[in-house]
């Protein structure tokens, strides 16, 4: 198939408000900051979590903070794109921070901005909610801005990208079929930094796909090369600017090409794990070092943990119980 049929298979119902499938409800329980970013309360955030793989929290940065940090990607950016390999493909996007960190110059204070921004956000609810998914022990994995060139508009509407995350179950068995509800081992938490209009590009996922083993990441073939993908039940995410994206790691998803002309397509990855994990980041990063040092003054078991210290009262409990456990099966057998 040449690339102009492959339009017929783009996403035919367009951007799907997905959080309207949710019913309106109480946001009591929700602390004053977390209400006016959510507007039902975090167990509907859970159950919308469980059914679909994701869950969306509208609003999580304001659109000024939103705008210095686009300020400050735009021309890291534009340096980044004059790379050779960038020469070669020009589809691809790159990432600032993440595996190679955030030591170097300038991109220390981003790293600081971004970690702020989203997981020390005032209303804390990336760690409650990532909590909540993944039991008490969270851990950062990886902090990233991603960034995506505009490409021609012969491109618009068009998924590629399609993966699971790190720590997935579905890369791990030959299973095909439904699968039943597993915690996340791994969340992805994108922050939007633009309307994801269908020329920006916008999220693209199965919505489910994280409870069927059958839903497996497309191969490329001569027909359907990789930059190109489409996949049955997919649809686009109307993320606006600021809405944080919390995925399962199970999710089949990825991205859509970005055809805005004359700018980037952004987006924030926290990456957040089961603590003890083997984590990509450096946990003692320049870019938020002063976290992890006042947590050890403060002796904050929660932050502690998040960035890889700290044994605590939860820790010792399932040291004990495995403990208890093990004596029991020793004794019966
Ligand atoms: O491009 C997107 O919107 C999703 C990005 C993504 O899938 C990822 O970073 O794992």
């Amino acid at each position: 198939m040449k690339f102009e049929d492959k339009k017929a298979h783009q996403v035919k119902s367009g951007l799907e408000p997905l959080s309207s499938t949710i019913p309106d409800a109480s946001n009591a329980g929700l602390s004053p900051s977390q209400q006016s970013i959510s507007h039902y309360p975090l167990e509907q955030h859970l159950a919308e979590y469980k059914r679909q793989g994701f869950t969306i929290f509208r609003g999580f940065l304001p659109p000024e903070r939103v705008q210095e940090i686009r300020a400050i990607c735009d021309p890291l950016f534009d340096e980044l794109m004059q790379l050779e390999h960038h020469r070669n493909n020009p589809l691809a996007r790159d990432t600032i921070g993440g595996h190679d960190g955030w030591q170097e110059g300038r991109q220390t204070a981003l790293g600081t901005m971004l970690m702020d921004a989203t997981v020390f956000n005032p209303s804390g609810l990336l760690l409650d909610f990532t909590e909540m998914l993944m039991g008490p022990s969270v851990q950062h994995d990886s902090l990233q801005v991603a960034g995506y060139p505009s490409v021609p508009l012969a491109y618009r509407g068009i998924g590629y990208g399609w993966h699971h995350d790190g720590f997935n179950t579905a890369g791990t068995t030959t299973k095909k079929g439904p699968k039943a509800y597993t915690y996340p081992l791994a969340c992805n938490c994108l922050t939007y930094l633009q309307d994801m209009t269908l020329e920006r590009g916008p999220f693209r996922c199965v919505p489910g796909s994280h409870l069927d083993f059958s839903m497996q990441v497309p191969l490329p073939s001569p027909d359907n090369p990789a930059e190109h993908w489409s996949v049955p039940g997919e649809i686009c995410v109307d993320g606006r600017a600021g809405d944080l994206v919390v995925t399962h790691c199970d999710l089949l998803h990825g991205s859509t090409h970005n055809t805005a002309a004359g700018e980037y397509r952004y987006f924030i990855s926290e990456y957040v794990q089961q603590a003890g994990l083997p984590h990509r980041d450096n946990m003692d990063d320049a870019a938020w070092a002063h976290w992890l040092a006042a947590a050890r003054q403060q002796e904050d078991k929660r932050i502690l943990r998040f960035f890889g210290e700290g044994k605590d009262a939860y820790q010792a409990a399932l040291e004990e119980s495995w403990r208890q456990q093990s004596a029991r099966s020793s004794s019966t057998a």
